[in-house]
């Protein structure tokens, strides 16, 4: 049993992860700002399923499970020394860091947006890392990164696990041998605050030697996992607005509600997907097997299956009838790109991978039919561009068999 404190534990990743961790023995403590709330104010979206308040949701825990889950409301990023305080009383061995702005669509939403997703997600990762090394608690840290730092291209090179062989010409035709991280080609703000917290690992691993795991997920499907399905006020959220939704979830509810399945551009884009009951369990693994002190630091990638998003949108239709629209993609990205990551370091600890055949799309679909009548149609359509130049429009044509 760990004694794990989870930054950003009321979150869509955070909240079943502190539910599973829980089950599994683990003794949890979460810290959050509640800024996913407050963001889902400002921009007048909501989670398609009801959300209890955070002491509601804990006492539901308690009640079903008979395990307490402590909360502390800490702004990571900026209240540096409550954070550092309570980590010198709480002695945590392992410190689950996702108190990120997670959006990439609002990462690049305006100025105002991509400065603060860089001061939120840099300053809260920096100021986890500075206070175990103030503090010296032996605390491994356990980050939630994501592919998208690598960016996305027309080659089908398998992305390895953090690191890269390269081999360097020097005097003498000598050659040197050096593994580096793999490069990065971040393709939104958020991306880049990802990138940049590799550099911020990669040095206090070196020079305090920090325990830290980076965990590169993929796109994140489903909502429910075991422990959420176990009371109504456990359930976790489901973003389907522009900003915050993830597209294989707005594809299942916009089948749900009716709406077409917004398709960016040609739906070409080729990305990796996890299912949100196997996030739960990477995490848990990845706390079970964390570096040695004085290692580099442990980069698994976090995820199961590549699909393009044309093809999932063919699917989802095919399952549910919906109509597909292919829209002007808001973003800059290629129109087309092909993916191959490696997922050896979670296969090897024995993760069988929920796919998308496994039942959970119905599943998924379900818990979409059962709140929409919660959704705002209007906070659908993804009006945040990348570039000035680029203006969100609707041109429904018939899907190319
Ligand atoms: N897309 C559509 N239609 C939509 C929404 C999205 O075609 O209605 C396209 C996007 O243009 C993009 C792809 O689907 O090409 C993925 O978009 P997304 O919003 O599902 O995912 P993304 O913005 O990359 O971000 C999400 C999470 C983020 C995480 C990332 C993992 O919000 O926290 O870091 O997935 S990854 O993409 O692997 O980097």
């Amino acid at each position: 049993m760990k004694n794990v404190l989870i930054l950003g534990g009321d979150g869509f990743c955070g909240w079943p992860t502190a539910l599973h961790l829980s089950a599994l023995g683990h003794r949890v403590t979460i810290i959050d700002n509640l800024s996913r709330r407050a963001i889902d104010e400002e921009l007048g979206a909501d989670s398609l399923t009801p959300i209890a308040p955070i002491m509601e949701r804990l006492a539901t825990w308690e009640a079903v499970s008979g395990e307490t889950i402590p909360f502390a409301y800490i702004d990571v990023a900026r209240d540096y020394d409550a954070f550092r305080d309570l980590i010198t009383d709480l002695r945590p061995d392992t410190i689950i860091q996702f108190a990120e702005q997670r959006a990439a669509p609002y990462s690049m939403k305006d100025t105002t947006r991509k400065i603060f997703t860089i001061d939120n997600n840099v300053n809260a990762t920096h100021n986890v890392l500075a206070a175990i090394t103030e503090t010296g608690i032996d605390a491994h840290v356990v980050h939630l990164g994501t592919m998208g730092i690598y960016g996305y291209d027309e080659s089908r090179v398998e992305i390895p696990e953090g690191y890269l062989d390269v081999y360097v010409p020097g005097e003498n035709r000598d050659i040197s041998k050096r593994s580096i991280l793999y490069p990065t080609n971040p393709g939104s703000v958020h991306h880049l605050t990802k990138s940049m917290d590799q550099l911020m690992f990669q040095f206090y691993a070196k020079n305090d030697g920090l325990r830290i795991t980076d965990l590169q997920q993929g796109i994140v499907w489903g909502t429910q996992t075991e422990e959420t399905r176990r009371h109504p006020a456990l359930i976790n959220r489901f973003d389907y607005d522009g900003d915050f939704g993830t597209v294989l979830n707005r594809f299942l509810m916009q089948a749900a509600v009716g709406h077409p399945l917004t398709v960016h551009g040609t739906g070409g884009q080729t990305r990796a997907f996890i299912n949100i009951q196997d996030t739960v369990r990477c995490i848990a693994m990845a706390v079970d097997n964390p570096p040695s002190a004085g290692a580099r630091v442990k980069i698994r990638n976090q995820m199961t299956e590549c699909h393009r998003v044309r093809d999932l949108a063919r699917m989802i239709s095919d399952v549910t009838g919906a109509r597909i629209a292919f829209v002007d993609n808001p973003r800059n990205e290629p129109d087309e790109n092909e993916l191959v990551v490696s997922n050896k370091s979670f296969i090897d600890l024995g993760l069988e991978p929920v796919t998308l055949e496994s039942g959970l799309l119905t599943e998924t679909i379900e818990v979409s039919r059962r709140y929409a009548d919660r959704c705002r149609m209007e906070m659908i359509p993804c009006v945040s561009t990348w570039t000035d130049r680029q203006r969100p429009g609707i041109a429904e044509t018939p899907m190319a068999a």
